[in-house]
């Protein structure tokens, strides 16, 4: 798989790049992440990026001329799916991260300011993301989100012992708790049931202790259910 990103914050991805998982996918060949400046894509020595919104009100919105352009050369004669992070996108869920990880080619843009020009949902996007109902200064660290939930469902990405079985989110069930050594702690116990050596008891035990989480934490899983 190959992902390209357009930022005005290259330098942001940095960490993710090289370090953790992902820079071990890159190293396997799995992947390979290509972030791009923006502001290469523009011309003229100001290098601007964004401009006044018609019709007035605060702040800036991103033109979308360098974002175009920024496209149509990264993509050449490839096909990719073109995503931009921006809160007004649709929430991303796992069902679209597998989605996601079964795609070639993925460009990546970060949304910033007040926007993009709305032009470039016909034009250019072809789908809009965002990670959830809070407000960031910016796409990127939407846009690493998006690659270390992607990259981690590659195939030879993840070792035996990260394996993806099980997995929360995909039966809309939260993980149940997990205890390893010592099994008291400052006089607190582990469950007995964990030490019983009884499986069906103890997946039975782990089945309710997810249904109560989500039930806490998650009542929309629960109705979703
Ligand atoms: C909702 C706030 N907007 C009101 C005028 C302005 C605005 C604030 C922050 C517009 C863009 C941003 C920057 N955020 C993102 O680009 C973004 C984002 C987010 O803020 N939350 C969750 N997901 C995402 S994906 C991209």
């Amino acid at each position: 798989m190959r992902i390209d990103v357009i930022t005005i914050f290259p330098e942001m991805f940095a960490p993710i790049l090289n370090e953790s998982i992902v820079k071990r996918a890159q190293a396997k060949k799995k992947v390979s992440i290509h972030i791009h400046d923006l502001r290469e894509y523009t011309d003229g020595k100001h290098k601007k990026v964004d401009d006044r919104p018609f019709g007035g009100g605060p702040g800036m919105v991103m033109m979308a001329k360098p974002i175009f352009d920024a496209v149509k050369k990264i993509k050449g004669r490839r096909k990719a799916k073109v995503v931009l992070l921006c809160p007004t996108g649709k929430p991303l869920r796992q069902p679209a991260v597998k989605k996601y990880a079964n795609e070639r080619n993925l460009i990546l843009i970060c949304g910033h300011y007040e926007g993009i020009d709305d032009r470039l949902n016909d034009l250019v996007i072809d789908e809009r993301l965002s990670i959830g109902d809070y407000v960031l200064t910016g796409g990127e660290l939407p846009a690493m989100v998006l690659i270390d939930c992607v990259v981690r469902l590659l195939p030879g990405v993840l070792g035996k012992a990260e394996s993806l079985t099980d997995e929360s989110f995909e039966n809309n069930l939260l993980d149940y708790p997990q205890y390893t050594r010592p099994a008291n702690f400052r006089g607190k116990k582990i469950p007995n049931v964990l030490l019983s050596g009884n499986h069906k008891a103890i997946n039975k035990w782990r089945k309710e202790q997810s249904c109560i989480r989500t039930k806490k934490n998650r009542p929309d899983l629960i109705n979703k259910k």
